[in-house]
C-alpha cells in the first residue's frame, strides 16, 4: 500500500478522471491509485447505497462532491441534525441504513441526536462523521474541532466504529451496515478522521479490500416450540387482542401480517407508525375503541411493539389494573427480534423471538384453516364502542367553527389523505400530532412517519426531504407551529430540490397554544407563545415555493390539493383558534406540575 505523507497535497491523488470515480488516472509508470475518499463511495455503492444526507465542510467537503460526481444522491440540509432524522428514516423506509454524513466535533453532534433517536426507535442508520487529527485529538492539544467522537458515540448507538487506514474501509462500511441492519435495527457511528480521505492506495488492492456484505439481515427462525406456545394461548383466549407496532411496519411482510388478523379475525390496535398496515378503516381495528380493548383484553400478541410508555408499561389503570403500577391480569405474547426484550415491563407468557416475516409465516401455517373467530360478543363489544365513537367524531368533524379548529382543519386533510393514499404523512406536534393521529386515516403501510418513541419535536422537514426522496410520492407533513420550528429552515431544501412536498403548519401561536400570558404583567410574553399571527408561509416564498395563508376549511382545502397536483414545495399557514389546544395534548399525565400556584 502507497501511503501518502502530506495530506494536503496527495500527490498521488489528482483530479478525478471525467469518467470515472474510483479510480484515478494511472501514468505510464506507476499504478493506478486510488484513495480513501473514493474506497467509501465505492464501499457505499457496492452495498447498494444510493443516496447521503449531510452537510458539507472540513473534512469530508471533498467526499459529498466525489459522491455526487460518482452518481450518488447527496441531499445537503442546512442542519445536520434534520439531514440525521432524514437518514433515520430513509433506514425505516427501505430497510436499507440511511447515511448521514457531517463535519467533525459541532457538526457530528448536530447529527448525534438523530442517530440517538434512530437506535431508540430501531431505524437503521449510520452517521458517517469526518474527525480531527487522533494523535492531537487524543493528547487534547486543541485541534481543530476537536473531540473524541468515537467514545461520545458509541452509548447513543448499537455500534461505533474508526478507521484509520484506507484499506480498512471495505471492512468498516460492511460492518457498519451489519450492525445496522441485523436483528434489532439501530443507529451505527462510524469516524473517519480527515487523514484516511487523501491515503493513497493502489486500486487493485482498494477493490479488493471492499466487502459486499452477503445477507445483511438474516432471516432469524423462530423455535416451533415458540410459535406453538403462542398458538395455544391464542387459541384459547376469550378477548383477543393484536397489537402491530413500528416494527411490523418495518419489516414488509404486509401480506402475512394482513392475512394473520384476517384469518384469526382477532381485532387489532396500530401503534402510531403501523397506522395503514391493513387500512384504518379495517372492520377489526380497534383504533377507536382504544380505551376500551387495551384493559378488557385477556391475551395480547404485540408484533414489533414494546410495552413501554405508549402502552403504559403493559400495566396500571390503562391495562385494567387496580393501581397505577398493578398488573391487569392480561397475558403476553410478544412477537420481536430482540431476545431480550421480553418482560421489560410485565411477564411475556409467550415470546416468540425472530424476524417478523418468519414469524408470522410461522404463526400462519401454525393457525391452519380451520381457526375459530374470537367470540362474538367480545367483537360485537367492540363494534359498538368504535362505532359510537367514530359517530361522536363524525359529528365533530362536521361542525365548521370559527376560528378554524384542529378538527375542521384534519377534517380537510383526512380526505386529502384519503384521495392520496400514497401520499407520504409526516407529523409532529402535541395537539397537532395527536389529533392528527386519530382523525386522519391511513390506507397503506408506512405512510405515517412521526414523532416515535421520544416524541421528539424536530423530525418534521428531515422526514419529509427524506420520505420525498425515497418514495417519489407526494409528501404532506402535518406540523403543529412549534414543532415546526425546529427544523423549519429546511424549506429551503426542499425547494432547492424542488420536492413535493406540502407543510401545514396548525397555527395556534404556541407550544399547545397560544392565550397564555405573562402571570407578572412584564413585557416579556410567556415561554409558551410565538409572535401572534406570524406569517409562516413567506418562508416557502421566500425560496421560490408557494405560501397560503388559510383562515378557513376551504381554503386549506383549495391549497393542499393544488400542491399535490403541481407537485411544487407548499407551505400552507392554517390559523386555528389559539385556544384550542391542551397541555401536553393526550399525554398530560405525564407532565408535572406545580402544585404551588
Ligand atoms: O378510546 P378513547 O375514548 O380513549 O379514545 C381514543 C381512541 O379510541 C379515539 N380514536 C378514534 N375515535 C374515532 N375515530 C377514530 N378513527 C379514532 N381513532 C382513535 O381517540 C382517542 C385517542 O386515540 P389514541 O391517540 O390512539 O389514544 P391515546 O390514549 O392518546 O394513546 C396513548 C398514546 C400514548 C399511545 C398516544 O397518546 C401517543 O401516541 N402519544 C404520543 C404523544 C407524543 O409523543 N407527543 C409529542 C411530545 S409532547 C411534548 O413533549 C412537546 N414538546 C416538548 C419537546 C419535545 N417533545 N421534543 C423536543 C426536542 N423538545 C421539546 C414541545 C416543544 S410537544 C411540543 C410542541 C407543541 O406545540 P406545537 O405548536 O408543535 O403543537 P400544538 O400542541 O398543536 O400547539
Ligand atoms: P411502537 O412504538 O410502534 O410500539 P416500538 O419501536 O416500541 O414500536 O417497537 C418496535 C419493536 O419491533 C422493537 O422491539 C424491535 O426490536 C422490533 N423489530 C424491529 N424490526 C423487527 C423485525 N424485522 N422483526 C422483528 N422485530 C422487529
Ligand atoms: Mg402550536
Amino acid at each position: 500500500m502507497a501511503s501518502v505523507t502530506d495530506p494536503a497535497a496527495p500527490a498521488a491523488a489528482p483530479a478525478t478522471p471525467p469518467s470515472g470515480v474510483g479510480q484515478i488516472a494511472a501514468d505510464a509508470q506507476s499504478p493506478e491509485m486510488t484513495d480513501g475518499f473514493h474506497l467509501v463511495i465505492d464501499a457505499l455503492k457496492l452495498n447498494g447505497i444510493d443516496t447521503i444526507f449531510g452537510l458539507p465542510g472540513i473534512p469530508i467537503t471533498d467526499l459529498t462532491r466525489k459522491a455526487q460526481a460518482a452518481g450518488l444522491r447527496v441531499i445537503s440540509f442546512r442542519h445536520e441534525q434534520n439531514a440525521g432524522y432524514a437518514a433515520s428514516i430513509a433506514g425505516f423506509m427501505t430497510q436499507r441504513p440511511g447515511i448521514c454524513l457531517t463535519v467533525s466535533a459541532p457538526g457530528f453532534l448536530n447529527g448525534l441526536t438523530a442517530l440517538a433517536n434512530a437506535t431508540t426507535n430501531c431505524f437503521p442508520m449510520i452517521l458517517i462523521s469526518g474527525s480531527s487529527e487522533r494523535e492531537v485529538v487524543d493528547l487534547q492539544q486543541g485541534d481543530y474541532e476537536e473531540m473524541d467522537q468515537l467514545a461520545i458515540a458509541k452509548p447513543l448507538c448499537k455500534a461505533a466504529f474508526r478507521v484509520l487506514h484506507a484499506e480498512d474501509i471495505g471492512v468498516g462500511i460492511a460492518r457498519a451496515i451489519r450492525a445496522a441492519v441485523s436483528g434489532r435495527p439501530g443507529g451505527v457511528y462510524l469516524d473517519l478522521p480527515a487523514k484516511l480521505f487523501p491515503q493513497a492506495v493502489e486500486a487493485e488492492a482498494g477493490r479488493k479490500s471492499l466487502i459486499k456484505v452477503v445477507d445483511p439481515a438474516p432471516r432469524q427462525i423462530p423455535a416451533q416450540d415458540a410459535v406453538q406456545r403462542a398458538l395455544e394461548l391464542l387459541k384459547g383466549a376469550k378477548r383477543p387482542l393484536i397489537l402491530l407496532g413500528k416494527g411490523a411496519a418495518y419489516a414488509q411482510a404486509d401480506a402475512d401480517i394482513r392475512a394473520l388478523v384476517e384469518r384469526t379475525g382477532i381485532p387489532y390496535l396500530p401503534m402510531s407508525m403501523a397506522k395503514g398496515l391493513l387500512p384504518d378503516t379495517h372492520e377489526q381495528s380497534a383504533a377507536a375503541a382504544r380505551s376500551y380493548v387495551l384493559p378488557a383484553a385477556d391475551v395480547v400478541m404485540l408484533i414489533g411493539a414494546r410495552l413501554n410508555w405508549l402502552l403504559s408499561h403493559g400495566k396500571g389503570k390503562t391495562w385494567g389494573g387496580k393501581g397505577s403500577k398493578d398488573w391487569g391480569g392480561q397475558k403476553f405474547i410478544q412477537v420481536d427480534i430482540s431476545p431480550q426484550e421480553a418482560d421489560s415491563n410485565v411477564r411475556i407468557d409467550a415470546p416468540v423471538v425472530g424476524d417478523i416475516g418468519s414469524c408470522v409465516s410461522a404463526l400462519l401455517a401454525g393457525i391452519g384453516p380451520g381457526w375459530a373467530k374470537p367470540p362474538a360478543d367480545w367483537l360485537g363489544a367492540i363494534a359498538e364502542r368504535r362505532n359510537k365513537n367514530v359517530a361522536k367524531m363524525a359529528e365533530t368533524l362536521a361542525r365548521n367553527p370559527s376560528p378554524m379548529n384542529f378538527h375542521s382543519a384534519l377534517n380537510v386533510v383526512r380526505d386529502i389523505v384519503k384521495a392520496n393514499p400514497d401520499a407520504m404523512l409526516v407529523n409532529e406536534g402535541a395537539n397537532a400530532l395527536d389529533f392528527t393521529r386519530s382523525i386522519v386515516d391511513m390506507y397503506k403501510p408506512r405512510k405515517r412517519l412521526d414523532v416515535g418513541t421520544w416524541g421528539v419535536m424536530g423530525i418534521g422537514m428531515g422526514f419529509s426531504v427524506a420520505a420525498a426522496v425515497m418514495s417519489g410520492q407526494p409528501v404532506i407533513a402535518i406540523e403543529g407551529d412549534s414543532a415546526f420550528g425546529f427544523s423549519g429552515m429546511e424549506v429551503e431544501t426542499i425547494c432547492r430540490y424542488n420536492l413535493p412536498v406540502c407543510v401545514v403548519i396548525l397555527n395556534n401561536n404556541g407550544v399547545y397554544r397560544g392565550d397564555e400570558v405573562n402571570p407578572t404583567g412584564g413585557r416579556d410574553p410567556s415561554p409558551l407563545v410565538f409572535v401572534k399571527g406570524a406569517r409562516y408561509e413567506m418562508l416557502m416564498e421566500a425560496f421560490g415555493g408557494v405560501g397560503v395563508k388559510a383562515t378557513t376549511p376551504a381554503e386549506l382545502r383549495r391549497a393542499m390539493e393544488d400542491a399535490i397536483a403541481s407537485r411544487r414545495p407548499t407551505l400552507v399557514n392554517a390559523v386555528i383558534d389559539e385556544g384550542a389546544g391542551t397541555e401536553s395534548g393526550r399525554i398530560t399525565a405525564l407532565n408535572p406540575t406545580a402544585k404551588k400556584k
